[in-house]
């Protein structure tokens, strides 16, 4: 099994929902355990301005799958919750499930690229998984801590009182 971090995001069509539903999709993959969600967040849109904030979250999961299985699926999950791929890069979308760390792989292909080719300056990504992983070192080394330090939190606040941190 691996230790895997999943970045959600979503800023259409009922966020709340589109967020719990996905864990709960997620929760019920083949060889797969969910660990944790971070708390909901609510952050600023990166690119453009004119759409909704977003919900985001990480979420921790250990998975016998390999990286390429757990993309599919996660691509699935997506399409099931009416994701329409033809929008245009970082314009809105009902959700966004995106790999972050698999294990300690370093995997650069076609189709994967882990870590996450941006979280380390995306504060809706990184703070989350603080949460969760206070101690997590990414796999070149690199101390999250210190990752995080160096980005402001851009208006990223709790979504509200009751979706915090929990533990499976
Ligand atoms: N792919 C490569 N590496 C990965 C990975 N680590 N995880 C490939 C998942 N997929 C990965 O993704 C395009 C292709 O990336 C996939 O087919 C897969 O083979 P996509 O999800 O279809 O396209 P996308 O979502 O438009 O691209 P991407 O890169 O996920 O978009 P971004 O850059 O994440 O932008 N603002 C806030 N506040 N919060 C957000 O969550 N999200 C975006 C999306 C924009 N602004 C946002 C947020
Ligand atoms: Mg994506």
């Amino acid at each position: 099994m691996e230790r895997v971090w999943l970045a959600l995001g979503s800023n259409l069509a009922e966020p709340l929902q589109q967020v719990d539903t996905a864990l709960l999709a997620l929760g019920s993959l083949p060889k797969t355990h969910m660990v944790m969600c971070s708390s909901y967040y609510r952050s600023r849109p990166l690119g453009p301005q004119n759409q909704p904030d977003y919900l985001n979250a990480v979420v921790a999961l250990e998975t016998a799958l390999t990286p390429e299985e757990l993309l599919a699926h996660i691509q699935f999950i997506e399409l099931k919750q009416g994701r329409d791929r033809q929008i245009h890069r970082f314009g809105p979308r009902t959700l966004d499930l995106d790999i972050l760390l698999f294990g300690t792989k370093i995997i650069a292909t076609s189709r994967l690229t882990v870590p996450h080719y941006d979280m380390h300056n995306r504060e809706f990504m990184l703070y989350p998984l603080e949460e969760i992983a206070p101690n997590l070192r990414l796999p070149n080394g690199t101390i999250l801590v210190n990752l995080r330090r160096k980005i402001a939190r851009n208006g990223l606040i709790f979504w509200d009182d009751t979706h915090r941190i929990r533990y499976w």
